[in-house]
């Protein structure tokens, strides 16, 4: 079987384990308990990977195996997971970054945006980004090599317009509600462009900004560095761009320095985790240099492209983003999970 063929099953398996991750998490929505709307996200995407005819590596998770008992960085899955990789019988070698709940206030509140999610790559397709924070910079096909994330938000603001052939006035920025983006939100408002504050998830921002008709232009400014690489991985499906750097504690926001590590002992682990420069500027495929990319993602609450789960007395449903690089796919996949019998009805 080709890896073409290969990496096309998997990605069907891997709908699973994010339609079944959602379903959990969004069975405690509104329930005002992130924790516990993370773990029943964690504790099914964990289960369903099992299944999963690969031998995997998770590069991003839920962090090191002493904090996380579950999809910890390094921890081996799928039914492979025990074959070494150049064992003739062995499964496609997979590399999976995993966000189980992106957005986990979103889904205690009910909310719109949080998603289930994962990336697989070939072994070495995708980044071994540390949990810290990340500059951020996505565009669109249309703005794609256009921007700099070192120039002034005027001048990249001014490029934006010009490559979607709009005005400033017409653009929409999608930033964080973080006191860490006070600057960033003056420069943009100075520009007359228009913003979306959002609470959480730059993640499914990113992906508004890479699709047409989803209202947002760009997301600009600093999140996590795990869902910096799932952007990357969901770039390469949409043709977008990402453009991030790293930062530092001692460039963070007073708010922000308490919840990072000292910078000596983040340094360390990002050269643990081969990064040796850390105030490089990372691209897309920097971040996700993978050729065999699939991207998952099922929407846990209602979001800009996708519908939450819904539950009904035989069933639920669910609507994901199934992307691969090759063949080169985007699929909005609408799935009905019937669980009522031969007499269920099925609402088209
Ligand atoms: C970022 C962002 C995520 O949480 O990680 C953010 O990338 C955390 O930032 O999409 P704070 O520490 O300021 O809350 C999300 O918004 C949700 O996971
Ligand atoms: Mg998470
Ligand atoms: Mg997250």
């Amino acid at each position: 079987m080709s890896t073409e063929t290969k990496f096309s099953h998997l990605s069907k398996e891997f709908l699973h384990v994010v339609e079944v991750a959602a379903i959990e998490s969004a069975r405690t929505m509104g329930l005002g308990q992130r924790k516990q709307s993370d773990r029943a996200a964690v504790e099914a995407m964990r289960e369903a990977m099992r299944a999963v005819r690969m031998n995997g590596r998770i590069v991003i998770g839920e962090g090191e195996r002493d904090k996380a008992p579950m999809l910890y960085i390094g921890e081996r899955v799928g039914m492979g997971a025990e074959l070494s990789d150049d064992d003739p019988n062995a499964f496609p070698a997979v590399d999976i970054a995993v966000d189980p709940l992106e957005g986990t206030n979103l889904c205690a509140t009910g909310a719109p945006n949080a998603i289930a999610v994962l990336a697989a790559a070939e072994r070495g397709g995708l980044l071994h980004a540390p949990d810290m924070y990340m500059n951020k910079l996505v565009v669109g096909p249309a703005a794609r090599g256009q921007l700099d994330i070192d120039a002034p938000v005027a001048e990249n603001l001014k490029r934006l317009s010009s490559c979607l052939r709009r005005a400033v006035t017409d653009l929409v920025i999608s930033v964080l509600d973080r006191p860490r983006h006070e600057r960033l939100i003056a420069d943009i408002r100075a520009t007359g462009a228009r913003i979306q504050l959002i609470s959480d998830g730059d993640l499914s921002a990113g992906i508004s900004a890479a699709v047409g008709g989803s209202g947002v232009h760009a997301v600009m400014g600093i999140g996590g560095a795990p869902e910096g690489v799932l952007t990357a991985a969901a770039m390469k499906c949409l043709n977008g761009e990402i453009q991030a750097r790293f930062v530092l504690k001692d460039q963070l926001h007073a708010e922000d320095q308490t919840k990072v590590a000292e910078d000596s002992e983040t340094i360390a682990r990002m050269q643990s985790m081969g990064i040796s420069d850390p105030t490089r500027v990372y691209r897309t495929d920097d971040l996700a240099p993978g050729k065999h990319i699939i991207f998952a993602m099922t929407a846990v609450t209602n979001g800009s492209v996708l519908r939450g789960v819904r539950f009904f007395g035989d069933g639920k449903r669910t609507s994901s983003l199934l992307m691969t690089t090759q063949p080169h796919t985007v699929r909005l996949v609408d799935t009905v999970h019937v669980e009522g019998g031969p007499n269920t009805v099925i609402r088209f």
